[in-house]
């Protein structure tokens, strides 16, 4: 397979370059991020495959993530600037650190990995459309090992029930054929990244849609080993059809990095209700007047499904506490220099 692609064929888009002034052009050249490193960024361009470094002063919030642009200074493997960003995926890092982190960015739709068995979740399933929807990035329920399950309809009927205008496709992941499927999503210059669980098949999807094995799977006699990790890294590669997928290492937890993320999107039932209840700042704890509370003991609203509404909103909360703290220890950090400067410039004039 060449290496060479042309812009467009890489995915640009005019929106990109928004913010780039004349300077910026003559400065470097645009280059889309194919994975990220401690060490620096792999790249592809117009020039082929590259490498380049990040200085401090360009990292973005969250971090650069596969599928970013950058703007790379000619002949010097040195990152000027990162582009504007057509959408991103962020999370909360696993760990007791409250870090954000890019999961990868400027995508076309989200395919949202499960397989036909246990690792089917409805709730983990919302959140996963929640960090889509909250992008603006279309999202696809994928459920693989379908020719391993005796009951299709049934996963399929259950995906179908979580968002209703959610495509979802259930395939066997290892069958070419099967995995056709997806064609809609994967026409030429189209960036698409597969999430889910650990071992649920998305490099074994990556590599049929690539059209080639270039992603390590877990090996048939492991398939039982759970919370095993095959992929560790986030990376883009072509495919046969001119996109480009993004494929992830499998995610223990899925914490939202936004705080204030767009869930009416995936609970618009929900609500829908709240619109009801009596009390405009209704908790929908207890049901006075409480139309949702109502609607959950009539049988019209699943309790699960509230439960992890309130639970993405409890989490939400918690992002938008942690980055206000944020914000506040930049903003008292700068006091103190500033308090220094004046210190010293004052020692200095005595
Ligand atoms: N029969 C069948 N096997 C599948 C299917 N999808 C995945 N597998 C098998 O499941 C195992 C795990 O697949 P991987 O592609 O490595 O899973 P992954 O999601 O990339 O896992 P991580 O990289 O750990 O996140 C492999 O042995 C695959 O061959 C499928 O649709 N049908
Ligand atoms: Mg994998
Ligand atoms: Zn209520």
């Amino acid at each position: 397979m060449s290496l060479m692609f042309s812009l467009h064929q890489l995915g640009w888009r005019p929106e990109y370059a928004q913010h780039l002034t004349l300077d910026d052009f003559e400065a470097g050249y645009p280059a889309r991020v194919a994975a990220v490193h401690r060490g620096g960024l792999d790249l592809l361009s117009s020039r082929g495959p590259g490498s380049a470094v990040v200085p401090r002063h360009v990292e973005a919030d969250a971090g650069i993530a596969a599928g970013d642009w950058v703007l790379v200074e000619h002949e010097a493997d040195r990152v000027i600037r990162l582009l504007d960003r057509q959408s991103l995926l962020v999370r909360m890092a696993a760990g007791a650190d409250h870090r954000r982190q890019s999961i990868a960015a400027n995508l076309d739709a989200l395919f949202i990995v499960t397989s036909c068995n246990d690792d089917f979740n409805a709730s983990r399933l919302e959140r996963y459309l929640a960090l889509a929807f909250d992008a603006s990035v279309t999202p696809v329920l994928v459920l693989t090992k379908a020719d391993l399950c005796a009951d299709v309809g049934g996963y399929v009927s259950l995906a179908e029930r979580l968002a209703p205008s959610v495509p979802v496709v259930a395939l066997d992941a290892t069958h070419p054929e099967s995995v056709e499927q997806l064609s809609p999503w994967l026409s030429p210059g189209k960036t698409v990244a597969f999430v889910g669980s650990s071992g649920v098949g998305k490099s074994t999807l990556a590599n049929s849609v690539i059209g080639d094995v270039v992603q390590r799977t877990r090996d048939i006699r492991e398939d039982d080993a759970r919370g095993r990790h095959t992929t560790t890294a986030r990376e883009m590669f072509a495919t046969a059809s001119g996109a480009w997928v993004i494929d992830t290492p499998g995610m223990r937890e899925l914490r939202l990095g936004t705080a204030a993320p767009d869930l009416g999107a995936v609970f618009d039932d929900v609500e829908q209700y709240a619109m009801q209840c009596r009390f405009r700042d209704c908790l929908h704890e207890d049901d006075a007047g409480c139309a949702v509370a109502r609607a959950v003991a009539e049988g019209a609203l699943d309790a699960r499904r509230l439960e992890n509404y309130r639970k993405l909103q409890r989490e939400a909360a918690h992002v938008q506490r942690s980055v206000r703290e944020e914000r506040e220890h930049g903003r008292q950090f700068g006091k103190l220099v500033r308090e220094a400067v004046r210190t010293k410039r004052k020692r200095l004039e005595r």
